[in-house]
């Protein structure tokens, strides 16, 4: 094949179909049986809008082929999971098992691009991986080079062909070749770089976000404390032409946003004092709506408290990460006299997180907010905002989205 694509979630499968769309001849690679197994029926195991079509008709033009094990190939894609250890430094223990698995088929000449999002210096750890287990090839001319994504989950296969890219080569010639590869579905803009920069630009994209989604958060605090209305004071500021103050909520969720910063505080801890202390505002974020809910529901016996949302962000089933999930099940665990309703319309079944609470019951949103003393907001569904606000005028309600002000 002309590329060989390891790792079949949520950016290599996207990657992979693209590529054989225009084309190229692709192999997929996946640890997972069952995710071979799928795409080798022209399935898609999770869900992404128009990734299925994609998928779907790659298999049956036979450009797309999946298995467990790598083959030989002129590049290699690697879209891993980078999950973080304890200590907040990065786990590279799959990039590295797949570039060992890829390692065995390198016959000199070959480019292996890092795609999954990375601490500094991953890519060059991955060439020092080939050096290591294949001396015999130090002087065959393999090229590295990191090309992070920025897709948002939902549009993939939309800005996977529209956004711009970074591509940064350990060696300039790595970067050219990368981008020619590229080139084949993207029409944005491709920008070299350095692979370091690259690793960066995308650690700092995610962080951008981050701190000032914690400034909107530390704002909600700094105006209940003031007994003043934060939708309407960040409304105010961002009529100034050069302001753009982003929503506060109950915290940051999904699997970039909250991980990405760590990757940079771990490699300058001393320096990156604001961008840790965003990660810590965002993250204290569900324990102070917590002690919100407590107080709204303090002089009630056995309180019912229905709990709306349950999804990481507005409109998507994804629980991964979720703030609001973190939410429902730690105040029900610590208050099992409460009456939790958790609402939740993208979903049919409680989540397993939440499935051992005995006072934890999924519930039709009208049936939650009729049986509530507390009615809390944690997602910002379009379902929720329209319910009009005199449903609720008789409840207590703790509102993190601002959703009735
Ligand atoms: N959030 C707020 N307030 C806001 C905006 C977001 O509280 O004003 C919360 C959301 O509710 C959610 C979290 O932040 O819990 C993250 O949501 P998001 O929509 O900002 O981002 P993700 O995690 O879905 O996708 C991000 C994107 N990065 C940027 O926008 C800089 C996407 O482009 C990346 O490709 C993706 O991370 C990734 O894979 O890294």
């Amino acid at each position: 094949p002309d590329v060989c694509v390891v790792g079949l979630g949520y950016i290599g499968l996207p990657t992979a179909a693209i590529f054989a769309h225009k084309g190229k001849q692709v192999h997929g690679v996946d640890v997972s049986p069952r995710t071979v197994a799928a795409v080798n029926s022209g399935k898609v195991p999770f869900v992404e809008p128009d990734l299925g079509g994609f998928v779907e008709r790659a298999v049956s033009n036979g450009t797309l082929t999946a298995s467990t094990e790598p083959v030989p190939a002129s590049t290699y894609i690697i879209a891993v999971p980078t999950p973080f250890h304890d200590d907040h430094s990065a786990d590279l223990s799959y990039i590295e098992a797949a570039t060992r698995a890829v390692s065995r088929h390198l016959t000199g000449g070959e480019l292996l691009i890092l795609e999954s999002t990375s601490p500094p210096g991953a890519t060059q750890h991955m060439a020092d991986v080939v050096a290591q287990e294949r001396p015999d090839l130090a002087h065959a001319g393999i090229k590295f080079a990191h090309c992070p994504e920025r897709v948002l989950p939902g549009r993939v296969m939309v800005e996977l062909v529209e956004n711009d890219r970074i591509v940064g080569g350990i060696t300039p010639e790595a970067a050219e070749e990368a981008r020619e590869l590229y080139r084949v579905f993207c029409e944005g803009e491709i920008l070299l770089t350095d692979a370091t920069t690259a690793e960066m630009a995308k650690l700092v994209e995610n962080s951008f976000r981050d701190v000032n989604i914690a400034f909107a958060n530390e704002l909600s605090i700094i105006s209940d404390k003031l007994g003043i209305d934060v939708w309407e004071l960040i409304e105010l500021a961002n009529h100034h032409p050069r302001v753009n103050i982003l929503q506060p909520g109950p915290g940051v969720g999904g699997h970039c946003i909250a991980v990405d910063p760590w990757f940079i505080v771990a490699a300058a801890p001393d320096e990156a004092r604001l961008i840790r202390t965003a990660r810590e505002v965002n993250d204290s974020k569900p324990r102070y709506l917590m002690e919100r809910i407590r107080a709204a529901s303090e002089g009630t016996n056995e309180p019912t408290v229905a709990m709306l949302g349950l999804a990481f962000k507005p409109n998507i089933d994804d629980l991964r990460e979720s703030p609001a999930l973190q939410i429902v099940h730690d105040y029900a665990e610590a208050h099992p006299q409460s009456r939790v309703l958790a609402v939740e319309p993208h979903v049919e079944e409680l989540p397993a997180k939440l499935a051992g609470l005995s006072n934890v019951r999924l519930t039709p949103t009208d049936e939650a907010i009729d049986a509530a003393d507390v009615v809390v907001v944690l997602v910002d569904h379009d379902a929720f905002k329209a319910i009009p606000a005199h449903r609720v005028a008789e409840k207590q309600v703790v509102d993190s989205k601002g959703l009735w002000r």
